[in-house]
């Protein structure tokens, strides 16, 4: 069974230029792109997805930055889908981050770090479900991946 994952690439991403590069990483790994747009994040979503940050004392500052600017939200879909893009993203940690991450060779600050991406197949469907309605995960084939779809 395939996995579904969320990925949001944040405002410092758009505002960066790096948009194109950054989505090339994930589809250059062969993950199965099944929705993808761009929007304002609202308040009330924001505050939605970083629930399980409520409490620490970077949460206004999480949320402030996650809506200040458009972002990019997709869908990717592959069997171990979360644990291969949060390997793609690279540690929290910048001093972590390996270089040939995306944090490894982009981030030089926790707190504008490019990627978001689910931690668990639970946080998964709720974050997917935060930001897109069923009709808009769209199920194709793709013929050169026939052995994964
Ligand atoms: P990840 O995005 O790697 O799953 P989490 O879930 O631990 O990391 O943290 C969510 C987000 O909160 C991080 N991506 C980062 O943007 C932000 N964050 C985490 N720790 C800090 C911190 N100490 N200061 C500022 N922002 C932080």
């Amino acid at each position: 069974m395939h996995e579904r994952t969320l990925v949001i690439l944040k405002p410092d991403c758009i505002q960066r230029g790096i948009t194109g590069e950054i989505l090339s990483r994930f589809e250059k790994k062969g993950l199965k792109f099944i929705a993808m747009k761009m929007i304002m994040i609202s308040k009330e979503k924001a505050e939605y997805h970083y629930a399980e940050h409520k409490d620490k004392p970077f949460f206004n500052e999480l949320v402030d930055f996650i809506i200040s600017s458009p972002c990019v939200v997709l869908v990717l879909e592959a069997e171990n889908a979360i644990r291969i893009a949060r390997k793609l993203a690279g540690a929290t940690k910048v001093e972590e981050a390996a270089p040939g991450t995306i944090r490894g060779d982009y981030v030089i600050h926790i707190a504008s770090n490019v990627v978001h991406t689910s931690d668990s197949p639970e946080s998964a469907e709720r974050e997917i479900n935060n930001f897109f309605s069923a009709e808009e995960l769209i199920v194709y084939k793709r013929d050169l991946y026939s052995w994964i779809g």
